[in-house]
């Protein structure tokens, strides 16, 4: 990419999309195409379509999507799996159509099957049962990649598909009903400490572990990518570390400097058990991350506008 070329961000409001056009500009692009869900509506075709042979991108950046935590993806799989289906269809069919030099998917890494291997490598795409949880995302997403490596083999298209790990950062969902977990224990913790609540509840067991990345850490690969990568191979993206949830949970309350006690809550579930991705193919090529787990809690917890969790019923 040039700092001239026409680069489009899909989903640019989001957690992905804002990082990438956060580190978009940082780096001196001066052609950044955005358009708000009022002004363009990516589950229309039509719409997508025109825009593409309007505005002729050069480069896109695919970060629109319906995402949630495990509480969401478990109720709404019919959103999960159509809406998801319907913006990446769209606009890949677009960019082919609209020759787009080169395209970047953002996939994620609850692609692998559920019992994996860990760490997790590229290759076990498709080698087990997917995690009930979130199937259905996981297979508009596994669709995706399809897509794109499809119009690479089929049309010769540069269209590349990146697997991150779970991701925090700015612009991240807070509300407790939808969020991932890292979002929802700040805010649990910090509610918890304003009204001295003596415990905070995590949902299952706390066992779980996951592996977490900042999004500006995410948006650095994914421009690293662009610059580097031009197979349809899939690509990992993570730091290669784990923590369990419960870990996670000790580590926040440290940050927001809450003493209260954990509680489980069993009923709720757990989810896969480990999803650590084998992040080697990212680090041969010549990427790691730089932002700690510890910093990236803190810089999110000091940034958030904390005056609207005003629900203690949730804590
Ligand atoms: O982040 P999370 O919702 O997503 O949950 P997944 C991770 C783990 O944290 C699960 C536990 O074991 C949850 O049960 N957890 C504990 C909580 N307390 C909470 C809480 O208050 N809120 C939430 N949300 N979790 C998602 C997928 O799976 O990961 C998506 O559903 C996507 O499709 C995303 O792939 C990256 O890691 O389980």
């Amino acid at each position: 990419m040039h700092l001239e070329s026409r680069i489009y961000v899909a989903g640019h409001r989001g957690l992905v999309g804002s990082a990438l056009v956060r580190a978009l500009v940082k780096a001196g692009y001066k052609n950044i195409l955005t358009r708000r869900r009022n002004e363009l509506d990516l589950q229309n075709e039509s719409a997508v379509r025109s825009f593409f042979m309007r505005e002729k991108p050069e480069y896109v950046l695919l970060a629109a999507a319906k995402v949630g935590g495990i509480l969401a993806n478990n109720q709404y799989p019919v959103e999960f799996l159509v809406e998801n289906l319907s913006i990446q269809n769209n606009i890949i069919l677009a960019a082919r159509d609209a020759n787009v030099n080169k395209l970047l998917f953002l996939g994620s890494s609850c692609i692998y099957p559920k019992m994996s291997p860990q760490p997790i490598k590229e290759e076990y795409l498709l080698t087990g049962s997917l995690e009930p949880t979130n199937a259905s995302y996981a297979l508009a997403k596994i669709a995706g990649i399809n897509l794109c490596q499809s119009c690479s083999r089929e049309y010769g298209c540069n269209f590349i598909s990146v697997m991150p790990t779970n991701l925090y950062g700015p612009n991240d969902n807070f509300d407790l009903d939808s969020s991932h977990v890292l979002p929802a224990l700040i805010r649990k913790a910090y509610m918890a400490k304003m009204q001295n609540e003596p415990t905070i509840t995590i949902w299952g067991t706390g066992t779980p572990r996951r592996e977490f990345l900042h999004s500006d850490d995410l948006a650095s690969a994914c421009l690293f990518l662009m610059d580097t990568y031009d197979s349809p191979e899939i690509v990992n993206i993570g730091t290669g570390c784990d923590v369990t949830i419960t870990e996670l949970a000790q580590m926040i309350m440290e940050t927001v400097e809450y003493t209260g006690e954990l509680v489980f809550d069993k009923e709720r579930p757990d989810g896969t058990p480990r999803k650590v991705l084998d992040v080697s193919r990212l680090t041969n090529l010549g990427w790691k991350p730089s932002i700690q787990l510890r910093d990236g809690i803190r810089e999110l917890y000091e940034a958030v506008d904390k005056s609207t969790w005003i629900n203690p019923s949730k804590i």
